[in-house]
């Protein structure tokens, strides 16, 4: 962690994009380049997924900007130094028209998941701005996929034991975690690694969330060995019946990983099928590899099909694609006691993490500016109310930041706490 050498306020003001943020733009006119056809792209894979298929056709227009490669040349031009708080301040407002949507689901889920969002973003954007203020060491988190992780932080089943949801999620799941209940604050405390961290006691990174009577199982910063441990509650769950399901989430390049592969083995073994909603938010990148060198599959998603795994792939830059893409998933795992591998293709909007320089990058989608301006055509909400949202959110965290400046570090006796289950305050 000491390695991290701070960014002065200064710097962080006047500082130029960084190399690693140009490269990410040229990789990612690259794949637009290299991409399969637009109508491949867009297209939802699997039977399961069909009302999210119709809910995409009803316009076309807002679906030609959804779709992460059109995006990237679509998308303003504007390259932003720093975090912003007001889509009309971050320049990206005509990145996609104010499109009237004919929404299906109903307004009040609608301006709950805008809701989500924004908090989610805010909060986001008041970590990137704690890091860069030399108050945490280190960032990473999920602005840019919002419109996929808020829904699914919506439809979790909440709750303690095998009869509720097991969520086994990597370092982009803010939005779920604040959809159960989480305080942002409790982020904040983790990003400060002060002692007062609920997931970590101040010993662990940022985003790397747990929650016991939540089912959030701790995140790991070895990517993608959450696949793996994700199937002992799904054997839990199989053997318990009921309803709970276990949810895994990860991203594209980890995939790569034998952990993946065991996974979609041991969740399909045949009459032994595990309640598993496998998701992978691709976002084209493994820090600084673009996708399109390392995969000669299509979709990721279609890997599942080779062990009769249902699959979609879908526009996770679209809040009711999304929606109903998890829903039919969801209530086929609760129902079948089955797997499903769901891959929805994100926004990675301040590059990987503060190590690619926590900057935004301006040439993908922005999903909460596409639904903001759907929103707002659609009469759904009106300018105003949503920026009055955005403004009391950073408000609020700006005095939550505050507050945990004060808190203290853990001290040095508890270094080995919780190393093993019902282990504190002892060495082993
Ligand atoms: C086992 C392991 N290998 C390598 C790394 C270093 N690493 C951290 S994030 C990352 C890229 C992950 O990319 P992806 O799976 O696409 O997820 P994304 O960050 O793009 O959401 C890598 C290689 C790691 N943390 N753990
Ligand atoms: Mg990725």
């Amino acid at each position: 962690m000491k390695s991290v050498s701070p960014i002065s306020k200064k710097a962080h003001k006047s500082a130029p994009t960084p190399a690693p943020a140009k490269m990410q733009q040229k990789a990612a006119k690259a794949i637009v380049k290299n991409a399969a056809p637009k109508k491949v792209q867009q297209k939802v894979v699997k039977k399961a997924a069909k009302p999210a298929a119709k809910s995409s056709a009803t316009s076309s227009a807002v679906k030609a900007k959804t779709t992460k490669p059109t995006a990237s040349t679509s998308t303003s031009k504007a390259v932003h130094q720093q975090p912003q708080t007001s889509s009309q301040k971050n320049g990206m407002k005509d990145v996609s028209a104010s499109v009237s949507k004919k929404f299906r689901l109903e307004p009040k889920l609608l301006i709950k998941t805008h809701d989500l969002m924004i908090k989610s973003r805010v909060l986001e954007e008041r970590l990137i701005r704690m890091y860069k203020q030399s108050q945490g060491y280190f960032w990473l988190g999920g602005p840019g996929e919002e419109a996929f992780q808020a829904p699914l932080g919506l439809l979790i089943h909440k709750g303690k034991g095998p009869q509720f949801d097991f969520m086994h999620f990597h370092y982009r799941a803010g939005a779920p975690m604040l959809a159960m209940g989480m305080d942002p604050i409790d982020a904040m405390r983790q990003m400060a690694n002060v002692a007062t961290d609920p997931f970590s006691g101040g010993r662990n990174f940022v985003s790397h969330y747990s929650r016991r009577e939540w089912n959030v199982v701790p995140v790991t910063s070895t990517i993608e060995t959450q696949y793996l441990t994700a199937i002992g509650s799904g054997i839990a769950q199989k053997r318990a019946g009921g309803k709970g399901i276990t949810i895994v989430t990860g991203g594209d390049a980890g995939t790569a990983e034998g952990d993946f592969a065991s996974c979609l083995i041991w969740a399909s073994r045949p009459g032994n099928e595990l309640p598993m909603l496998i998701i992978v938010t691709n976002n084209q990148f493994g820090i600084s590899t673009p996708a399109a060198t390392q995969h000669g599959e299509k979709n990721v998603a279609d890997r599942g099909k080779a062990f009769g795994i249902r699959t979609a792939t879908i526009n996770g830059n679209d809040v009711e694609e999304s929606t109903f893409a998890l829903r039919e998933a969801m209530e086929y795992v609760r129902k079948e006691r089955k797997p499903f591998l769901l891959e929805a293709r994100v926004s990675r909007l301040y590059g990987h993490s503060s190590a690619t320089g926590a900057n935004f990058i301006g040439n993908e989608e922005d999903p909460i500016v596409t639904f903001e301006n759907q929103l707002e055509a659609s009469g759904v909400m009106s300018r105003k109310d949503m920026d009055a949202l955005r403004e009391k959110y950073t408000a609020e965290m700006l005095e939550q930041s505050k507050q945990v400046r004060n808190e203290p570090m853990p001290d040095a006796s508890t270094i080995y706490d919780h190393t093993y289950a019902g282990q504190k305050g002892k060495y082993w």
